[in-house]
């Protein structure tokens, strides 16, 4: 379908309190909302975000500086699109914020595609499942006292979930793992727990760390280092026998392949804005399946689940109900597993009742 302009508007989602990991304190989430229109009324949808909602005017400044890629063009052809605005960004770089223009413009470009031929994303694709074993991921936070993790934890069973993510952050390895062992304790054997340290540690530290959780029989322990020290996340991969996952803060297939090169993580976790939208997605799992390395999407978990519903190597999807307010559509869990949904493009619509309630200036 022809695309005929691309729109933004903002929101802000407040949280009920602020929130902590080892390295963030957290209040909102503020989005831009892409909005890629298409003649006959059609419009391909797609958002970025920042916590608390910081440099929202940066973000919107930069995907309309992209939009005459798409504008004029079919939306059958994102991968023409996603050409042409890497090649412009190379002044810029092809990491941060251009990174994260073109990847909601891509996104949005697919949910068009999608709505045009009445088709979901995940079936234009190449389907793997109509449905993904998902985690908890909204809560267990660094902020919350062992009572609170417990209770929460327990909490996350009776909602449903199989599965569910941690925080990790204290100023000890042995008070990590007194709180893994609680949230353990409280859960049982049977349900699947990951910890996140959100790039918190030394290399050091979190090889001591990784030995004190590994009898708590993690999933996965994620994020160890810097992002950017993909030697030092190699050489914990290396120590703990826990899978490191990571690549929520990276960018591109070139970063991918290097992390893969070093052997930097077990399990990547490109994330939608960050990756390079729809297509780059892809193109990272299908690098990773080639080398039998599994992914699991960070967040974006309503637009992840067309992704999720056609990468073989996807294991895992992380429940973030960050964003739900936004959207028609609510995410589905059945048995501890989202359902893919079967509806056209991405699956789940703007509600425009709920963007002008959240909506901040432009
Ligand atoms: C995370 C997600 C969103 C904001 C901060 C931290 C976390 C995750 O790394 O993987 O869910
Ligand atoms: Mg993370």
């Amino acid at each position: 379908m022809k695309i005929t302009d691309l729109r933004t508007s903002r929101v802000l989602v407040p949280f009920d309190e602020p929130l902590r990991t080892s390295i963030h304190r957290i209040e909102s989430v503020g989005c831009v909302l892409v909005h890629l229109e298409g003649e006959d009324g059609v419009v391909g949808e797609s958002y970025m975000f920042t916590l608390s909602g910081a440099r929202l005017d940066v973000l919107d400044a930069m995907v309309h500086s992209l939009k005459q890629h798409a504008i004029g063009r079919d939306s059958a052809m994102s991968q023409r699109i996603w050409m042409d605005m890497w090649r412009d960004i190379n002044c810029v770089g092809h990491k941060g914020v251009p990174i994260f223009a073109l990847s909601a413009i891509d996104a949005a470009c697919w949910d068009l595609h999608g709505k045009a031929l009445g088709q979901p994303v995940a079936r234009l694709l190449g389907g793997a499942r109509d449905r993904v074993p998902a985690y908890a991921s909204a809560g267990l936070w660094v902020s919350m006292s062992i009572p609170e993790l417990q209770a929460q934890a327990r909490g996350f069973i009776d909602q449903g979930f199989r599965a569910m993510k941690m925080r990790l952050g204290k100023k000890s390895a042995a008070e990590d793992a007194e709180r893994v062992a609680a949230v353990r304790e409280a859960i049982g054997p049977e349900i699947a727990l990951m910890a996140d340290a959100n790039q918190g540690f030394s290399v050091n530290h979190a090889i001591r760390v990784g030995r004190a959780i590994e009898p708590y029989d993690l999933v996965w322990f994620e994020e160890p280092v810097q992002a950017y020290d993909l030697a030092g996340s190699a050489r914990v991969a290396a120590e703990i026998d826990t899978p490191i996952a990571s690549g929520e803060t990276e960018y591109a297939r070139y970063g991918f392949r290097e992390m893969l090169r070093l052997g930097a993580a077990d399990v990547l976790m490109p994330d939608l804005q960050r990756v390079g939208g729809i297509s780059e997605f892809m193109k990272v799992a299908h690098m990773a399946e080639a080398e039998d390395v599994p992914i699991s999407p960070h967040i974006f978990t309503e637009q992840s689940l067309q992704l999720c519903g056609a990468i073989a190597n996807c294991e895992w999807a992380e429940h973030m109900p960050w964003f739900t307010a936004l959207f028609n559509e609510q995410m589905e869990l059945v048995d501890g597993d989202l359902i893919i949904p079967d509806r056209p493009g991405l699956g789940f619509t703007f509600d425009a009742d709920a963007v002008a309630r959240l909506a901040i200036p432009n």
